[in-house]
């Protein structure tokens, strides 16, 4: 497939341009007088429930706040903001947006950011006693969390205490204090190292912190970028240009220049709080309350009305499908590097999200659907936290769960087409695993493919063709589009 050509963007990844173009396309709503404490996070999750294109919401007027400081919430919960986002063309279509995606991936060479003088970010400086996170609408996002999240589709920035090394990753944080922020960072994430290698030296964690960015450093942050590469350096080198940041004073850590919010202070030895739990994306709570880390912010930075982003995970039955497109693009070109021919598409449906790897090729040899199964369950960006692998023919088109059950129902059997890899490797968040023994699970490999043997024998399918299709459709066209005006509604209307 071609590459869309980058298209140049004026400036350095600001988050009001990005709300500019989101308004343009219609997406966007404003919601006034949410209340913080669950009312934010219970509106957010009934227009995921709801609506088959979520707009992104902004909040404001959130009583008791100065009523321009915001809260956005369901930035990239559409196929055309997600593209918007990567700066592919709005109506391109699923898999052909993560195939746009992975060759960007495949050929991206980092761009280091440029370091300005000041920025949007300056408007409004506190310091020491001034600071008071404690005035802006931090929600609170589920009902059985522990605290108030004002880190869930941010930025935290450390610096590895050995190597200088920058890392920008996000890791949830929850509002301590008026000048305390706890964050809770799973193992082996780079944070992580750079937290315990500066605990074994004795020494403070310098951190600095953005809640409120372009979304596209969120997906940086949010999504396996290698070690070693910085997430702004990979935000440059997928737009093609650098981004603009500047060099805090206290930390001399970098901040986007168009941030919204951002703070820096350290995290001591030895200082804990009691911190969630907090509905993570699985759709579960994994654990409960623990004493985790906080930050003490000594500086507290902010645009004029700032704007806090929210991410916060729901059920994935409601949401997620930029987070299954991000991660289809990484696998698949784990797959084609381990040099599997012929997939057409990698897809994780969104309910499952990395649970399940739907993919499909066309069969060119014995053990092809197999050698696909188990490499996109075992290569780098497949291999963690996943269940379920499932193969199916080129025919099939795996963004529609129902054509993916359809093949499961109709190309496979179970005591022939299902294989199932023992001790694989899971994780703290995997529901099924109980506690005290979370590490390993095992995956299911499902050949949902004709027979490769009899692949030419198996039954036709019975719908209409393409031609068939097409050449109605166009004789019927106005009539077909009464119809479908007159009897597709959204889910609020048949309420
Ligand atoms: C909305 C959202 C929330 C996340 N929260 C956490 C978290 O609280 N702790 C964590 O360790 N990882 C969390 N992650 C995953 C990390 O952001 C992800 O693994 C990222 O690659 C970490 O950056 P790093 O590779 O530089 O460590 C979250 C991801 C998303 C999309
Ligand atoms: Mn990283």
């Amino acid at each position: 497939m071609a590459i869309p050509e980058l298209k140049k963007t004026s400036n350095a990844c600001d988050l009001r341009d990005w709300l500019k173009d989101v308004k343009r396309l219609e997406q966007l709503e404003s919601i006034s007088g949410a209340h913080w404490d669950l009312e934010i996070g219970a509106l957010t999750e009934i227009i995921l429930e709801r609506i088959s294109t979520p707009p992104a919401v902004l909040f404001d007027k959130v009583p008791g706040f100065d009523p321009q400081r915001r809260v956005l919430a369901n930035m990239l919960e559409s196929l055309e903001r997600t593209a918007l986002t990567l700066n592919l063309p709005t109506d391109i279509k699923t898999i052909p947006l993560i195939d746009a995606l992975r060759a960007r991936l495949r050929s991206l060479q980092p761009i280091k950011p440029k370091i300005v003088a000041t920025g949007p970010l300056m408007e409004n400086i506190e310091r020491d006693d001034q600071v008071d996170l404690m005035k802006f609408p931090v929600p609170l996002w589920h009902e059985g969390d522990g605290g108030r999240y004002l880190g869930t589709g941010h930025l935290v920035v450390t610096r590895d205490p050995e190597t200088g090394l920058e890392n920008v990753g996000c890791y949830r944080v929850m509002l301590q204090d008026k000048d305390k922020v706890g964050l809770y960072i799973s193992p082996g994430k780079h944070g992580k190292i750079h937290y315990e290698k500066a605990m074994r030296a004795g020494k403070p964690l310098p951190v600095a912190m953005v809640f409120g960015q372009h979304p596209l450093l969120f997906i940086a942050a949010s999504q396996a970028v290698p070690i070693g590469v910085n997430e702004y350096d990979w935000t440059g080198g997928l737009l093609g240009q650098p981004i603009e940041v500047l060099e805090l004073p206290l930390t001399k850590l970098h901040v986007p220049a168009t941030a919204e919010i951002a703070i820096e202070g350290e995290i001591m030895p030895g200082e804990t709080l009691p911190e969630g739990p907090f509905g993570e994306w699985p759709g579960y709570y994994a654990s409960a309350q623990r004493a985790e880390p906080f930050v003490r912010v000594q500086a507290l930075y902010y645009r004029n009305d700032p704007i806090i982003c929210g991410a916060a995970p729901f059920k994935p039955t409601i949401h997620g499908m930029y987070r299954s497109c991000l991660r289809a693009a990484m696998v698949w070109n784990g797959m084609e590097q381990a040099g599997v021919p012929d997939i057409r598409g990698v897809y994780l449906p969104p309910p499952a999200q990395r649970f399940m790897i739907v993919v499909s090729i066309k069969q060119r040899y014995p053990g092809h659907a197999k050698q696909a199964a188990l490499v996109a369950c075992q290569c780098q960006a497949g291999a963690y936290l996943g269940r379920y692998v499932v193969v199916v023919d080129e025919d099939i088109d795996i963004t529609d769960l129902n054509e993916v059950v359809w093949a499961m129902a109709t190309r496979s059997d179970p005591a022939t087409s299902v294989d199932i890899l023992r001790r694989t490797w899971s994780g703290p968040l995997d529901p099924i695993i109980q506690p005290g023994q979370k590490g390993h699970n095992s995956r299911m490999i499902i050949e949902a493919v004709r027979p490769y043997e009899w692949r030419d024998r198996f039954p036709a399918i019975s719908a209409i063709s393409d031609e068939t299709r097409e050449r109605f459709s166009r004789k019927w066209e106005k009539q077909l589009a009464g119809v479908q005006v007159r009897h597709s509604r959204s889910r609020f209307d048949q309420e």
